[in-house]
């Protein structure tokens, strides 16, 4: 089984865990992170079903992602969409954080499970919605925050049973990787592919 790999960006520290449905060393899940002068990007796709087509869409999504980061979220997850024609498609929550304009935009479509902890306050859940991205039409949700000093947050796939995790993400700022590695302890690895992600943003 993988373990937790660990990231020091500029202005953030990220922990991340994967592991495919049953011991398949292909994840459907794909998360990427994107850090600029001016941004610092996370998001977690889902493929649906799992392994090889599921990977595929994610990595597809995360792609367009990738080269579209800066974008309007509406927009970026028309491309993802748009990208997803032919394939099963994803469910997906994006994380963007902006220094200039110190806001958090987050785009979500489906049960990709998102905490956020903004200024060391309360932890706040980002409700999942139905739906995926596959071609068709669909209606993603995106929030708008504003923060002062810093973002904590936790997505997850649904690989990892169903909870809110206030608590671990109120110790992130000291571990992002003790959250992942708590949550490790939930998931149901026999039913689902697994991707855990937390991080710590200043
Ligand atoms: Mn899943």
């Amino acid at each position: 089984m993988g373990k937790i790999i660990e990231e020091q960006y500029e202005n953030a520290v990220t922990a991340a865990f994967q592991a495919g449905k049953g011991g398949n060393p292909v994840c459907g899940d794909m998360f990427i992170t994107v850090e600029t002068d001016r941004y610092f990007l996370t998001a977690l796709a889902d493929g649906l079903g799992s392994g090889k087509s599921a990977r595929r869409s994610s990595e597809l999504a995360m792609n367009v992602i990738e080269k579209h980061f800066d974008a309007p979220m509406e927009e970026l997850f028309a491309n993802v969409n748009q990208a997803l024609a032919h394939e099963r498609g994803v469910v997906l929550t994006v994380i963007r954080i902006d220094y200039e304009r110190n806001q958090i935009t987050c785009g979500n479509i489906g049960n990709v499970e998102c905490l956020l902890m903004i200024d060391q306050k309360d932890v706040m859940r980002i409700i999942p919605t139905t739906g995926f991205l596959s071609g068709r039409s669909f209606k993603a949700r995106v929030h708008h925050f504003s923060f002062k000093q810093n973002v904590g947050f936790l997505l997850h796939s649904d690989g990892v049973s169903k909870q809110t995790h206030r608590y671990e993400l109120q110790a992130s700022r000291l571990s992002p990787t003790a959250v992942v590695e708590r949550l490790k302890e939930e998931m149901a690895i026999d039913k689902d592919d697994v991707t855990i992600v937390s991080g710590y943003v200043h």
